[in-house]
């Protein structure tokens, strides 16, 4: 299943695992995560350490709060040429379709989500680099238990979660192979105000609060009962950074895909939580193909792995997820 599109050397003296530091890059900087995630970067590295990269145009993007560059992570030589030019010590690979997008174009799924994947680890090995390439909940198919554990066989049903399930292998092998260090979590949904979400099964989620605030109302494409794993998104950057900040030696062999704590609410848990704090706001639930997806992941993931080895505990659940929302969305509007 590994080394689709580009041809891994197997020349072992090629592969170098030196030191870190340098600049950082960040592929698909403009979507739900990487806005946020490099706003966080920048306070903690300074801004011009920080360059933000997505496909589109510069002359689209708002360059004030730093660099920026065009890049199409299926472009191998363009990210090594940028990580050697700029001196670039740590890839935060954020670029990929999400699960419902990729379900509706399966192919482009394969060929953005693995094939970048490869793009970016054959970069870090020439270029001596650290990444950071996130993996997802939707790992999980419907054998897995409900409540899933860090290990357990992975059996997914959409293309996504093969395409992430073919992530962490992936990482594992340029780390044995090649002595890379590629460390990565297992998102559940994640729920956020400042961008909007990237066409994911989760996003009824995030969808639910604008609607609530712009429209008063809002037709959920997932059952009422359809309960899945979610993460505020302040907690999600902070899981990051601290994972990425870690010492190697405390990490084990799940650190391509940690499972990480995080809190579980049905769509009508959460439709109603909103509608405690917004006056007359109605909801109604009419799902779609999407509910096929949902109901293959599971309802809660355990995140034991991650506490022990690297302390990780949130500090939102559902009440306070809802007021910071509510209260960003209407500084926003
Ligand atoms: P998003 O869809 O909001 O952003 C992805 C970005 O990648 C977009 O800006 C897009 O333009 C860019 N992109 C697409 N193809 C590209 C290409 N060929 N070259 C360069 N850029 C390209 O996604 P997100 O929510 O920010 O997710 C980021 C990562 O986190 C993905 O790997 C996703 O699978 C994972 N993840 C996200 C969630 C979530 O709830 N947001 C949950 C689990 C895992
Ligand atoms: C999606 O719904 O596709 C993402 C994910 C859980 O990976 N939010």
């Amino acid at each position: 299943m590994v080394h689709l599109y580009v041809q891994v050397s197997s020349d072992e003296a090629q592969c170098m695992s030196g030191p870190t530091g340098g600049k950082i890059l960040v592929t698909g900087a403009l979507g739900q995560i990487g806005t946020e995630l490099v706003e966080a970067l920048r306070k903690q590295h300074g801004s011009s350490s920080v360059i933000a990269s997505d496909l589109r145009p510069v002359e689209q993007v708002d360059l004030s709060q730093g660099p920026y560059l065009t890049l199409d992570v299926l472009d191998t030589e363009a990210i090594i040429d940028v990580c050697k030019k700029e001196g670039v010590g740590t890839v935060y690979h954020l670029a990929a379709l999400l699960s419902a997008t990729g379900e509706k174009n399966p192919e482009l799924c394969r060929k953005v989500n693995v094939g970048g994947t490869i793009s970016v680890f054959e970069a870090a090995r020439v270029c001596s680099m650290r990444v950071f390439t996130p993996s997802s909940i939707a790992v999980y198919g419907p054998d897995a238990p409900k409540h899933a554990p860090q290990i357990t066989p992975l059996n997914p049903t959409t293309v996504y979660g093969e395409t992430k399930v073919e992530g962490e292998q992936l990482a594992k092998e340029y780390e044995e192979k090649c002595g890379l260090d590629i460390r990565g979590i297992r998102y559940p949904g994640l729920i956020s105000h400042k961008a909007p979400a990237g066409g994911g099964t989760t996003d009824y989620a995030v969808e639910i609060f604008d609607a609530a605030l712009k429209d008063g109302h809002y037709d959920c494409f997932v059952r009422a009962d359809t309960r899945l794993p979610m993460l505020y998104m302040d907690d999600a950057i902070r899981a990051t950074l601290m994972l990425m900040d870690e010492s190697s030696e405390h990490l084990g062999e799940s650190k391509a895909g940690y499972n990480i704590d995080c809190f579980s609410f049905t769509a009508e848990e959460l439709a109603i939580a909103i509608a405690n704090e917004v006056d007359g706001f109605t909801f109604d639930f009419k799902p779609d193909v999407r509910q096929n997806y949902a109901d293959s992941w599971p309802d809660s993931i355990d995140g034991s792995v991650a506490k022990e080895e690297w302390n990780w505990i949130p500090q939102f659940d559902l009440d306070a997820m809802v007021k910071a929302m509510l209260d960003g969305l209407s500084k926003n509007q």
